[in-house]
């Protein structure tokens, strides 16, 4: 049966239930997981298509329930202090959120389920290894990878460039959004919700006001409130325009929503990786990939390669290109990339591209270096604390300054992974 509209926090225990229900009972149950570098977008993206999608399913579904899946162990929430912020503003505590500890063990993997990926096109790693076969949806932004099959019908399958995958699940869910809305107003079903000193309406509204946040904070971050070049579509703003108006039918939220001060609020939270290691700054925005037997690992970061060799000199445990090197060991890594991010004090924002690379794959990071070069207008720099090995044929490493700020890792990733399968053999 549906889930009755109600607060995103209580579909959230609803969901956490009904997923615990499906591993012991094994009845039918639809996953909506985000990528495994688990960033805002992921989460907003997977939370509102479940939420939406269990109050009001598509006909012939799978199982009217839909549940929210972040694609880290819920360690890693500590390391993205950005998903508090949001879930203060949507009102969900951030222990309610459901992460890989709330998936059955490698033994016992769940039967009856069936996948609907968001903010990434291909499951990768165990989960991958498990479910691929599951896949029945998918809406994202990245390269298509071609591994979700064409007919995903009653799900869809919706792949497009744009800022941010929540920006794509807006536009999906619209129409259901509108629906609910506008049924629930109409049956007052918020009654009895111990929101006494409101109305129903006024509930429903303000329901409809802490998903629209929720929402908006990854569009917001990903686009830089809509302006980062070459990276916003009309899907972005239409959705931003949609999400403020839903802000704005409810009084109580719209005396207080300053768009501007939302953004810079949830761009600080999420900038602000002090109090985290030189490990779990890498870790807290990572994606991996295999090919052709080789592992590739890429990590975001939002502070300047400066930043971690000072890092690393504080924790005093052992130096930057020791500490690299212990994080390729623990991953089975032959390329490793850190991609930076800042904005100098002058307002200039600046990206820079390291790679690292061990001898067994240095002929792919030079393949990459060379198409790279004009592809992203890569210019060498040369950092203090990283020195760049030359030795032909052995451990390699390069750092760059990306001049072509508009390329992310959505385009870095396809052209190294690309070198990894030309140069093989
Ligand atoms: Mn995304």
């Amino acid at each position: 049966m549906a889930f009755p509209c109600n607060s995103l926090r209580a579909f959230l225990q609803h969901a956490k239930t009904n997923l615990f229900k499906a591993i012991h009972e094994e009845h039918n149950i639809n996953i909506v997981v985000g990528n495994e570098s688990a960033d805002l977008d992921s989460l907003t993206s997977s939370l509102l298509y479940a939420y939406i999608n269990s109050i009001a399913p598509p006909r012939n579904n799978f199982s009217p329930l839909y549940v929210p899946l972040l694609n880290i162990p819920s360690s890693g929430l500590r390391l993205r202090p950005e998903f508090t912020a949001v879930c203060e503003h949507a009102n969900i505590p951030p222990d309610r959120l459901i992460t890989l500890d709330d998936l059955p063990s490698q033994s016992m993997p769940l039967k009856s389920v069936r996948w609907i990926l968001v903010d990434h096109n291909k499951l990768q790693g165990d989960l991958g290894y498990r479910y691929s076969s599951r896949v029945q949806g998918v809406i994202d932004h990245h390269e298509e990878e071609n591994a979700v099959p064409e007919n995903t019908d009653p799900e869809p399958r919706v792949i497009e460039k744009c800022g941010s995958c929540t920006s794509l699940v807006v536009r999906q869910c619209k129409t259901a959004w509108d629906c609910i809305s506008s049924s629930s107003l109409s049956t007052g079903a918020a009654h009895g919700q111990g929101e006494v000193a409101m109305d129903d309406s006024a509930v429903t509204q303000v329901w409809d006001a802490q998903l629209a946040k929720m929402a908006l904070a990854s569009i917001l971050v990903d686009t830089a409130n809509l302006t980062a070049p070459g990276k916003v579509e009309q899907v972005d703003r239409d959705s931003v325009d949609y999400l403020e108006a839903k802000i704005q039918m409810s009084s109580k939220d719209a005396r207080k929503w300053d768009r501007d001060s939302y953004y810079k609020e949830l761009d600080e939270a999420k900038r602000d990786i002090s109090s985290l290691s030189l490990t779990e700054v890498l870790i807290k925005d990572y994606k991996g990939w295999t090919e052709s037997a080789t592992n590739l690992g890429i990590s975001s970061v939002v502070k300047p390669l400066e930043f971690l060799v000072q890092k690393a000199d504080e924790e005093k445990i052992s130096s930057f290109e020791d500490q690299l090197q212990r994080f390729m060991d623990e991953r089975s890594l032959s390329i490793f990339a850190i991609m930076t991010t800042s904005t100098s004090p002058d307002g200039d924002f600046k990206r820079e591209l390291l790679i690292e690379a061990n001898s067994s794959a240095s002929s792919s990071a030079i393949k990459f270096a060379e198409q790279g070069a004009s592809e992203f207008q890569l210019e060498d720099v040369t950092i203090e604390g990283i020195p760049t090995p030359d030795q032909p044929g052995q451990h390699w490493r390069k750092t760059w300054l990306q001049k072509d700020v508009s390329k992310s890792r959505k385009q870095v990733a396809p052209l190294l992974r690309k070198a990894m399968k030309s140069t093989d053999g």
